[in-house]
């Protein structure tokens, strides 16, 4: 199972979505800290709508597997910067919630995660548990281990850890490393 990290705004769904992940019943409670015990590391909304304390989340992005940005389809305003993506070593995914929000403006929510660099994009409403069973599917799978090795091979590669070779590209072997 990928741990997951959620950042976004206050109020965007985040501690709701953790709920419905475990399949508990929704039930409001304001996230005070954050933990990286669970498979999900929920997030104070406040990290994300303060520059200083934003830095904040990077560092836990470190503890987890998959970063998401959370955001309600009702939301106003956008929090994150176009190409965020780039600034987190860690893959980056979208979760649109509240899509059953009569002010929800699905599209442009969108456009801010494609705008930002998500990789996949989900859409969920917390409350009929919508969507939910998609994003499980996608964390089921854990992301394959690599060596030291593998790491750098694919950094001189210009790719991300999680990326896959290129077609007819393998690992060098030992004895390649060798010689
Ligand atoms: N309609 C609707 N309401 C939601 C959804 N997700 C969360 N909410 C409500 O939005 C409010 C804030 O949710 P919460 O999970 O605490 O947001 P957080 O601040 O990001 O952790 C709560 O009243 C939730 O019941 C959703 O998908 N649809
Ligand atoms: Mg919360």
């Amino acid at each position: 199972m990928k741990k997951l990290f959620l950042m976004g705004r206050s109020e965007a769904g985040k501690t709701s979505l953790t709920q419905a992940l475990k399949g508990e019943e929704l039930h409001y409670t304001k996230t005070q800290y954050t933990t990286t015990e669970d498979n999900t590391i929920d997030s104070p909304g406040e990290y994300a709508e303060s520059k200083r304390f934003s830095v904040g989340l990077a560092c836990f992005s470190f503890e987890a597997d998959v970063v998401a940005i959370v955001q309600a389809a009702d939301e106003p305003f956008n929090l994150f910067s176009a190409s965020l993506r780039s600034f987190i070593l860690r893959p980056l995914i979208g979760v649109i919630t509240k899509i059953d929000s009569p002010y929800a403006n699905i599209p442009m929510v969108r456009q801010w995660m494609i705008n930002a660099g998500c990789e996949r994009i989900f859409m969920i409403d917390n409350k009929t548990r919508q969507g939910v069973d998609e994003l499980l599917e996608y964390l089921e799978e854990d992301l394959p281990k690599l060596t030291m090795e593998q790491a750098k091979f694919k950094q001189e590669l210009g790719l991300n850890a999680w990326d896959p070779l290129p077609e007819g590209v393998t690992y060098p072997t030992a004895d390649r490393q060798l010689s």
